[in-house]
């Protein structure tokens, strides 16, 4: 009865007034309901809950996540591992025949197949393809078990039916997306009234709060209950309160549990119970509060425990409890708050970017692809889709939670897509390449965490599944491409992408990023050792290479894209990347160890990035035919890593970095500007780093126009959220870029933003900067120092420096004239 007791004291103090704060809001709309939950529905989170607001008028759906809501693992099966099959033994001399087979496989390829020019000049190169006989049945006995891994799964389905059931018609219908104030909102017409439904997902307070009004009063009847694709459920109904219980099916007692529950809170009218509905009949307004938890606990250690002893329902009724006490006022109030001090610190503006015939988001996409936009209208659009990508950031990924996973926090059913997990050979990591940049510190902080808790079973990984070249035990700790909430850091078992031990080295440059950013020296000292142990590992797993004498991953599958060979490129850039990041964190922290001079005697003997006979930047350490034709444009360019998310070649840095740059542009013809979504938003990210905006914007047009949803997710297909992430991070790379040890101002601005300003970009080196351009060039320029560092500025290829002070700002417009 106590939340009974409360309601009666529950006022709602009338409807405030949304900050529609930038100019040009910034917000996504539609005239229609969404029948579709992938392409229409509108989501809303706060890093640990999710919805998708479907916003339907005599039936409204809100589709519901909770993060942590995941199958299989030691829920299902309490012997759960992590995926480890085998033993160490047998897998090291599974390991140990596969490379050397590799190896004289490589050598014989070297000796008869090696590519070369022909008379007429023209390339002749091969292909090369080991698995054929017989090396594929031991290459597959490495792979891990993957019985128990388990999937993201939906949570429930919030309905809003009408009491009586209707299909009165309805006009003025409108659902929008607020992205400067994290609301969703319907409106419509209907016998006359106006209705609004607003829809938000608070974080401080850890709700889903839906408030339903109209401007008559007695004129809100409506039917509320919970559906859900679990199979475990129990919902009961209890005065005004519904609860949702259970445990994903697979999962035994001593599992996951979780709890969802919905108080329903009518102003005037009158509310009753019927089963496992609620409703309510002519009220004034009614407010729905909705709170969800789990017994997830995220196992830091070896102790490998996943589940708490905290009783979810306890969690939920409190969180409950505690949101009624306040007003609907109160609650949005301090939701837009918290969104905005994140949001907030970072605004953009694209020339004359408007959306001046007011157009919804599917006309805008419409007219993009076709041509009948105005030039306003597109800016408007690309400036949308820009901070759309903060949004859902901000939204999926909160301090205190799991990263964002494929789907962000939003996914259907209980079998999405790739189970909605943790792919680390592009996906996860794209999902962070715009927190930094875009002054989202707080929000990079889950997939940081999320490293950490891998490193524990990650150690007995490397392990079980790795021995150096002479046989002896490795250091470390390793995971592989597909990730659980689980800890499961076992090769998956997909032919053509599970090998990928590369994976925990490139997860480390998060960790380095986030220094780059913040400065933070604490931190850097706390995180140290997962950065050196991950490079022990590979120090202790590089093989030597008895045709040069290099370094080399052994063995080593470009990614999804083969063949196993000896040191692809991507493996290769992945490795000296972390190689490096050590280096330097040791440098900052004046650490100097023998395990770090092991560190530097490998990086310099590992084999490097190379050009071919074509003038591309080789994928595999060998000249392969596919290289040279583009394989039919291979949605995969990782072996471009050195140029982006890596540093080691920085294009206008030395004369040497040009010529590989221009082995990428190289590359990136030939491979074309197609691919899946995330694909397309690497190469914006790529073009960037080549200092050529006008094709950088061409690929932004590519993702607008072919791989973006009307509720503008990034879709694969299907809805992957990485592509949204990754052009954010693309967007941002055209403005500034940091990464070659100066701060580098418009390296890629495109024809099409003549003008516009940016405020509370970020750099490396913990700087903050605001600026504005006008045809092309800087007309104003402040950089605020946080951390008090030397500062290098590169604009227009020429370099100044200077020397700060924290927490000062240098207006540097005039320096900018020339
Ligand atoms: C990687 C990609 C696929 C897809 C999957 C989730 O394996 O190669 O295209 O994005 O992740």
């Amino acid at each position: 009865m106590k939340l009974k007791k409360l309601i009666t004291s529950f006022f709602l103090t009338g409807s405030i007034v949304l900050t529609w704060g930038q100019n040009p809001a910034l917000m996504t709309h539609y005239d229609s309901p969404a029948t579709n939950w992938e392409n229409e529905a509108l989501p809303i989170g706060n890093g640990h809950i999710g919805a998708m607001v479907f916003g339907g008028v005599d039936e409204d759906v809100i589709l519901v996540n909770e993060k942590t809501l995941w199958s299989g693992g030691p829920g299902k099966n309490p012997d759960y591992n992590g995926g480890h099959r085998r033993t160490p033994a047998e897998n090291h001399r599974t390991l140990q025949h596969i490379r050397n087979t590799l190896q004289e496989k490589m050598t014989d390829f070297t000796a008869t197949q090696s590519a070369g020019i022909d008379a007429n000049g023209k390339v002749i190169a091969h292909d090369y393809a080991p698995e054929d006989d017989g090396l594929k049945s031991h290459i597959l006995d490495l792979t891990g078990n993957r019985d128990d891994f388990g999937s993201y799964q939906q949570l429930s389905n919030i309905h809003i039916g009408s009491n009586p059931a209707t299909s009165a018609g309805y006009s003025r219908y409108a659902r929008k997306l607020d992205i400067d104030n994290a609301v969703a909102k319907t409106t419509y017409l209907q016998n006359g009234i106006n209705y609004t439904r607003e829809y938000f997902v608070s974080h401080p307070d850890n709700i889903i709060v839906i408030r339903l009004t109209a401007d008559k009063r007695g004129s809100l009847s409506h039917t509320f209950y919970f559906t859900s694709p679990q199979e475990s459920i129990l919902i009961s109904v209890r005065d005004n309160v519904i609860t949702l219980e259970g445990r994903p099916a697979d999962h035994g007692d001593d599992g996951l549990k979780f709890v969802q529950q919905m108080i329903i809170i009518p102003t005037g009218g009158a509310i009753s119970n019927d089963g496992n509905q609620i409703k309510v009949k002519n009220a004034d307004e009614i407010l729905l509060i909705s709170s969800a938890a789990t017994n997830y606990h995220q196992s830091m250690n070896a102790d490998f425990n996943y589940f708490s002893s905290i009783n979810p329902r306890n969690t939920v009724e409190n969180t409950i409890h505690k949101a009624v006490q306040k007003t609907y006022t109160q609650l949005l109030d301090t939701h837009i708050r918290d969104y905005k001090s994140l949001y907030g610190r970072m605004s953009i503006s694209l020339g004359n970017a408007a959306n001046i015939n007011n157009k919804t988001t599917d006309e805008l996409l419409k007219g993009y692809k076709d041509g009948t936009n105005t030039t306003a209208e597109n800016l408007y659009l690309e400036q949308l889709y820009y901070q759309f990508g903060r949004y859902l950031l901000i939204s999926s990924s909160r301090k205190g939670s799991l990263p964002a996973n494929l789907q962000g926090i939003w996914a259907k059913g209980l079998t999405p897509p790739w189970n909605a997990d943790y792919h680390t050979n592009i996906n996860v990591q794209m999902n962070y390449w715009l927190a930094q940049q875009t002054n989202l510190s707080d929000c990079h902080i889950p997939v940081i965490e999320y490293t950490k808790s891998l490193v524990s079973r990650g150690r007995l990984t490397a392990q079980h599944y790795y021995c150096k070249q002479d046989g002896s035990p490795v250091r470390g700790w390793v995971i592989h491409h597909e990730n659980n909430i689980w800890g499961n850091t076992a090769p998956g078992n997909w032919y053509t992408a599970f090998y990928f031990p590369a994976a925990a080295a490139w997860m480390c440059q998060d960790i380095w990023e986030y220094y780059q950013f913040n400065q933070d020296i604490e931190f850097l000292r706390d995180y140290y050792p997962i950065m050196t142990d991950a490079a022990l590992f590979w120090v202790d797993n590089l093989w030597r290479d008895s045709r040069d004498g290099t370094l080399v991953a052994n063995p080593s599958y470009s990614p999804e894209h083969g063949p196993y060979s000896l040191g692809a490129s991507a493996d290769q850039a992945i490795i000296w990347e972390l190689f490096d990041m050590v280096i330097k964190a040791s440098d900052t922290l004046k650490y100097d160890t023998p395990e770090l001079q092991e560190i530097k005697k490998a990086k310099d003997q590992l084999a490097g990035p190379r050009i071919g006979l074509a003038g591309q930047l080789m994928e595999w350490k060998d000249e392969l035919l596919m290289d040279i034709t583009g394989d039919n444009g291979h949605r995969h360019v990782n072996h471009l890593h050195w140029l982006h998310p890596g540093s080691r070649i920085v294009p206008g840095r030395s004369a040497e970095e040009n010529l590989y740059a221009k082995a990428m542009q190289t590359t990136l013809n030939t491979r074309g500007d197609g691919g899946t979504g995330w694909s397309k938003a690497w190469k914006i990210n790529f073009w960037a780093r080549l200092h050529d905006g006008d094709r950088a914007h061409k690929l932004v047009q590519e993702i607008l126009k072919e791989s973006t949803l009307t509720n503008l997710f990034d879709t694969h297909p299907p809805f992957q959220i990485d592509g949204n992430f990754g052009a954010t991070s693309g967007m941002t790379e055209m403005l500034v870029q940091s990464h070659g040890g100066y701060i580098e101002l418009l390296p890629s601005l495109p024809d099409a933003w003549t003008s516009g300003s940016f405020k509370g970009i970020k750099a490396r080196g913990n700087f903050e900067i605001e600026a504005e351009w006008n045809d092309g060039k800087i007309t104003s320029l402040k950089i605020t120092s946080e951390s008090g560092n030397d500062c290098v500025v590169k604009y227009n290829g020429k370099t100044f420096s200077f020397p700060t002070t924290a927490g000062t700002t240098y207006d540097l417009s005039n320096k900018t004239k020339f």
